[in-house]
């Protein structure tokens, strides 16, 4: 087959179904050059690309006020319920062609800019890819964001305005090295700066009671902070398709109240009178950079009550305006992303009582009809919770709230009969094991009327571990709300091609209505079809060949499997399992260099917490591998290694639409959902997984003959565990595994420090938790299969097609309708 351009996805995928613009070019191109002379103050004549990109992004932003405004008015004159959007991470990727694509002016700006002489390609490129998050969270919140704006559900998202963003990352000597991420340096044209709302947030100080009668200790209290930091608002508009909706996520920058203290400058401790300064803005400077894992610093801390505390003050005074304060839940949902915002419960409650005087029950019950709160995770290391010592000191009347909210709650279970210790110690708020803390997985449960986790495992994986008490005591409160992604970033932006393909064959309904996708079923056989998809997904592998190239210096073939696992580096992940059978295949591949091998490229890609030592080992290791194999002629080129530095969201969107088999291979149990499996699947890779997570629900909708399921069960899993973790006779038993083994702990891949990986293989051989040695003969087994359905065209494609087809269930729209109806109480939208 040979086929046009525009078959193959060049040209916006917005156009297709939108009435002509009578936005035209021209009027487009003038306001383009307005832009570049009066907002950026630069000559066309001397206009530097960088400056044609701030025009650009300035002129799309002017095209979103005025829908922005009119959202705004019709949510306040039909006294429209709002959503908050609570969370410390929004992984928001490039936001030029996102707007673009949004609003249908993809193809009018293009042809606006051709005509000044400039490629709106190449302005794609050089916007900076704002890193306000680490991983599967942060994109998650992005992605709602995204939803609530296409289905005209009134939301605003709360966050911090992170200076730095998660850091670069730079591979040196096959070691990450981190950089930090400077995203702010050359402006950020999407904002809207707001100097006006500054927010005062008191931290540490004193508490006296209020004496008023019969309050029974639940009365007001005032309180003196001893430090003060002011929280200045960013605004940056949310378009939602087709530009019908337009919200806002508004990120908090941290700002002394007094710049300088001049007594200190005067008396020439020029350091000292900086210091307040710099400890406040401190707040906003950095995100934290570590995933799955409570930091547990002090700074981490105020950056939790910071964004909360100027979050919730915001919501009430906007609720004020036009309401008295009781009817705040008829008008406000919170939702808690994770137990970050946390205190806002405790906040909430200070708020309505000491400034508000509101009575303690009331108080109660209207936060706890306001908020609800999300869970991504049931490991151990990841629940938050704090020193009573800390919070005494930086939060001395949160504490007596947060005691007096437990005294309240643990009355009331005793009352009903829950009366044993242990119960009561596993519902407490306060964790008495050892050193006093306050659990804020627990005062999230309390203060909300809904709890979720993220896929159907995880939310009945909740009710047996981490809520197992809390659910016996407030059934129902638990309720599953699978995630979802957005098709418009994750299909039509970064995959043209296959969005082209999909509205010849479903209709362009297809791009408003993500289950009409299933039409494409009826076609999983034509190989018409096959060949036109086959064509789309070497054009974009093409692509991801050359960034290869470019990025590793490696060269790899566009026709072999791309063999993709991208995401966060974990041991639960697993990345080591996928690293150990590449090992064991270059081995037999090696033994029989005449065999008929399937072409395969791994790729890999993803950052490690910067203090997660064993992770970062796994990077190196890959790239060990990665040289040993690549330079190995006996293999001519049907295996190559690839770790691509700096994974982040504009990356993701060129390897996703490349990749033809997806590596979902954490231990069972252990990852909460997954979204990465979801966009990977939506772009035609065939799965590769364990039993965990979404995955499950992949397979129950794709069919157990399109997905390549392998390994042990979230049960087996703990069984396993319970029984021992010694796997000195499965590797005994398995003599593939053990030469894998024995190669990489021997330093076959590290002749420069042989021992390099010892400590490693030692801890899959004695200590196994994350099963990589029980998983591995089933998956290696399982990739045998995959290589063997690879020589089978037709038959791959077939099953490429039925994953497209059955994906619009995963869709973010669906999961925010279920958020908007069973939690949120607001209309779920068009
Ligand atoms: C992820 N969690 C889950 N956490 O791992 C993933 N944690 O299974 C799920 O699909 C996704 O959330 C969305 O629900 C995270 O990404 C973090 O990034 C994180 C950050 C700070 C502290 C703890």
């Amino acid at each position: 087959h040979r086929f046009t351009a525009s078959q193959l996805g060049e040209g916006a995928v917005s156009q297709l179904a939108l009435p002509s613009q009578d936005e035209d070019v021209a009027a487009l191109r003038r306001l383009i050059v307005g832009k570049l002379a009066y907002s950026v103050g630069k000559d066309p004549i001397a206009a530097r690309e960088h400056d044609w990109f701030l025009a650009t992004c300035l002129a799309v932003r002017d095209r979103t006020i005025e829908r922005w405004m009119a959202s705004t008015r019709t949510t306040k004159a039909e006294k429209k319920k709002r959503v908050y959007y609570l969370s410390l991470e929004f992984l928001i990727g490039r936001m030029l062609m996102d707007s673009l694509n949004n609003l249908g002016l993809t193809e009018t700006m293009r042809a606006a800019l051709a005509e000044l002489g400039v490629d709106l390609e190449a302005l794609r490129s050089l916007e900076p890819d704002p890193a306000l998050g680490n991983g599967g969270l942060g994109r998650l919140a992005a992605c709602y964001m995204e939803s609530m704006a296409s289905l005209g559900i009134p939301a605003h998202g709360y966050g911090i305005r992170y200076e730095n963003g998660l850091f670069r990352q730079v591979i040196q000597d096959g070691w990450q090295q981190e950089f930090p991420d400077t995203w702010l340096t050359h402006r950020n044209p999407w904002e809207f700066e707001r100097p006006e709302i500054a927010i005062p947030i008191g931290f540490g100080g004193t508490v006296e009671a209020v004496h008023a009668d019969g309050t029974d200790g639940h009365g007001p209290a005032a309180w003196t902070p001893a430090e003060t930091v002011d929280a200045i608002a960013y605004d940056t508009p949310v378009v939602g398709w087709r530009g019908r909706h337009v919200n806002t996520l508004r990120l908090w920058s941290a700002r002394a109240p007094d710049p300088l203290r001049l007594d200190a400058f005067n008396r020439g401790d020029h350091v000292g009178a900086l210091e307040a300064r710099a400890r406040a803005e401190a707040i906003s400077q950095v995100l934290y950079p570590s995933d799955e894992s409570s930091a547990g610093e002090e700074l981490r801390l105020r950056q939790e009550y910071f964004f909360a505390s100027a979050s919730l003050q915001d919501l009430i005074r906007r609720h004020l305006d036009s309401e008295p304060i009781d009817t705040l839940p008829d008008q406000v949902a919170i939702q808690l992303n994770d137990t970050h915002p946390a205190i806002g419960v405790a906040e909430m409650m200070r708020l309505l009582v000491d400034v508000h005087h509101v009575g303690w029950e009331k108080a109660w019950d209207i936060t706890t009809r306001v908020f609800s709160y999300t869970n991504h995770t049931l490991l151990p290391e990841a629940l938050e919770s704090w020193p009573v010592p800390l919070m005494e000191r930086l939060l001395p009347r949160h504490m007596q709230i947060i005691y007096l909210i437990n005294a309240l709650h643990l009355d009331r279970l005793r009352k009903q009969g829950a009366g044993d210790e242990a119960t009561l110690a596993a519902v407490s708020l306060i964790d008495e094991h050892g050193p006093r803390r306050v659990r804020m997985g627990a005062l999230s449960f309390l203060g909300s009327h809904r709890v979720n986790g993220v896929s159907a495992l995880h939310t009945e994986l909740m009710k047996e571990t981490v809520f197992r008490d809390f659910h016996a005591h407030f059934p129902g409160r638990i309720v599953n709300k699978t995630n979802g992604i957005t098709f418009r970033r994750w299909l039509h932006e970064a995959n043209p091609g296959l969005t082209r393909l999909l509205v010849d064959v479903a209709g362009p309904q297809v791009l408003d209505d993500p289950e009409r996708m299933a039409r494409l079923a009826e076609h999983a056989h034509d190989t018409a079809l096959h060949g036109r998809l086959a064509a789309v997904r070497r054009a974009n592998k093409e692509r991801l060949a050359a960034i290869i190239d470019e990025r590793c210096g490696v060269r790899v073939d566009p026709d072999a499997m791309f063999d993709v696992q991208i995401k966060r580096i974990h041991e639960y992940k697993r990345q080591l399992l996928n690293i150990l059978e590449t090992v064991a295949l270059y081995g037999a591949m090696r033994a029989h260099p005449t065999a008929d091998w399937t072409p395969r490229v791994k790729i890999f890609a993803g950052k490690a917490a910067a203090s997660y030592h064993q992770a970062k080992l796994i990077i190196k290791l890959a790239g060990d591998v990665a040289r040993v194999v690549n330079a190995d002629a006996t293999l001519r080129g049907r295996l190559k290694v690839a770790f691509l530095p700096n994974y982040n969201v504009s990356l993701a969107e060129r390897i996703i639409p490349a990749s033809d088999l997806s590596e979902q291979i954490s231990t069972a149990g252990m990852e909460a959902s997954g979204t990465g499996n979801m966009k990977l699947a939506l772009n035609g890779a065939l799965t590769i997984g364990t039993l965990d997570g979404a995955n499950i629900e992949i397979l129950e909708h794709v069919g157990q003959d399109n997905i390549f399921i392998f390994g042990m069960t979230a049960a087996e899993v703990e069984a396993r565990r319970a029984a021992g973790l010694d796997m000195r006779e499965t590797i005994a038993a398995s003599p593939t595994l053990a030469q894998a083994l024995d190669e990489i702990g021997s330093g076959r891949f590290s002749p420069d420090e042989p021992e390099r990986y010892r400590g490693l293989i030692d801890a899959i051989t004695f200590h196994d938790h994350f099963l990589v040695s029980a998983d591995f003969d089933a998956y290696a087994a399982k990739q045998a299969e995959v290589a063997t359905r690879w020589r089978d065209p037709k038959g791959w494609w077939t099953s490429a097609m039925m994953n497209i087809s059955q994906m619009g269930w995963f869709s973010s729209d669906r999961a925010i309708r279920e958020y908007a109806e069973d939690i949120w109480n607001v209309p779920p939208g068009r």
